[in-house]
């Protein structure tokens, strides 16, 4: 058996989180990333692993490159996941794995070793409305058609996970491009056996798909007892400065400094070296690498991205007073986010300035700064600099 790892997505509508980093990097399984998890679990079949990503990102991944041995294929120039299988060259194996490396399974070993008994398989997961997903029509276990984001109501989606036998290589060559242009995978699924999902599943596209994330992997990892509250705490132990109060499950990366005088509520994960100083209080989010919470602040329902800094007294606000669900822009269209609750996505590298306030689903664009006071809706673009 090979496998193939297909990361060369865009990963638009993750933006500003995708500014600094491809997709399949980010560390939203609580630090790691969606990308290693697959790549470790892969390890455990085959030593014959292929990334393939887009020409711009390959310095991103030379890292895994090295640590883990995977080979790295740059997508030819035709778009689509097809495309993407098609800019490899076919493995002698008779079988080959072909995952979307932004895919989140919470036990990623036990559902390959479940695809494999069944090759060629494909993973379907059972959904309450297959509307935005490529419904699939099984019969007799095999899978008769898929449906792209035409069907409504409960059933069986692709969930973007896939054992091919090695002819896939020559049916690629003959595929042609779909409605939107792209050279699809999915074309190809027909004939696969549909092997359910047995455990938590996530297609991780947007922001707010993050929280869901960390709540399948806190169910899965093993927790510390707490000495500063109720709930498990995970990862490492943060340094605590005079009294703080912790609800869990929260997770610590290495280095995080904590105090004096912070709460963090559940479901929050402080990545490496994060600070959270004196009266600030975190509740469901995530911080990423070296971010600083430093004086004063309310953080909640959001995800701030590495090396970013609020200024002394800055919040988000999570919760229209209409509570209605936040809407975001994605792809020039106006959609919900399902998410009554949702505070702000900071990208990268963002300065927040003093007092500053991020209305519920405002993104700031990586790299850019906040004036002191401002108060921001929306979007703000990468680089900006908002006055107000
Ligand atoms: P998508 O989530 O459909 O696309 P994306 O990652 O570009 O995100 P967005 O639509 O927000 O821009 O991709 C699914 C998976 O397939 C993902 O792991 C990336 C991979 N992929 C490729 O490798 N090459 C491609 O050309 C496309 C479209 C996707």
């Amino acid at each position: 058996t090979a496998a193939v790892l297909l990361a060369a997505g865009k990963g638009e509508r993750m933006w500003p989180l995708t500014s600094t980093r491809p997709k399949p990097l980010l560390p939203v399984a609580l630090g790691e990333s969606l990308l290693e998890r697959w790549i470790k679990a892969l390890k455990e079949i085959t030593e014959d692993i292929i990334v393939v990503v887009n020409k711009e990102h390959v310095k991103y991944f030379e890292n895994l490159r090295s640590e883990y041995g995977v080979e790295l294929a740059v997508q030819i120039a035709a778009p689509g996941t097809g495309a993407a299988l098609a800019s490899v060259k076919p493995p002698e194996a008779d079988y080959v794995v072909v995952a979307y490396a932004d895919v989140y399974l919470q036990r990623p070993l036990l559902e390959l070793k479940r695809l494999l008994a069944e090759a060629p398989s494909v993973l379907a997961v059972r959904v309450d409305d297959v509307s935005q997903y490529g419904a699939l029509v099984v019969e007799n276990g095999e899978v008769r058609e898929v449906i792209e984001k035409e069907m409504s109501g409960p059933g069986l989606i692709n969930g973007g996970v896939y054992v091919f036998s090695k002819e896939i290589f020559e049916l690629l060559k003959e595929l042609k491009p779909s409605k939107r242009g792209e050279y699809e995978l999915t074309d190809l699924v027909k004939g696969l056996r549909a092997v359910e999902v047995a455990s938590g599943w996530k297609d991780v596209g947007r922001p707010w798909d993050i929280f869901d994330v960390m709540k399948m992997e806190f169910e899965v990892r093993e927790g510390l007892e707490n000495p500063w509250g109720p709930g498990k705490v995970y990862g490492e132990l943060p340094e605590v400065k005079g009294e703080v109060y912790v609800e869990g499950p929260v997770y610590f990366g290495e280095g995080v400094v904590l105090g004096p005088f912070a709460h963090v509520r559940p479901y929050v994960a402080l990545l490496d070296g994060v600070k959270v100083g004196p009266f600030v209080q975190v509740k469901e989010s995530m911080i990423m690498e070296g971010s600083r919470l430093p004086h004063l602040n309310y953080v909640g329902d959001s995800v701030v991205a590495e090396d970013v800094n609020f200024g002394a007294g800055s919040v988000t606000a999570n919760l229209r007073f209409d509570e209605r669900e936040v809407e975001v822009t994605l792809k020039g269209q106006r959609v919900s986010t399902g998410r009554r609750k949702l505070g702000a996505i900071v990208g990268g590298g963002a300065r927040i300035g003093v007092n500053v306030s991020l209305m519920p689903g405002t993104r700031v664009g990586a790299r850019s700064w906040i004036y002191p006071g401002c108060v921001v809706r929306g979007d703000v673009p990468d680089g900006a600099r908002y006055k107000c």
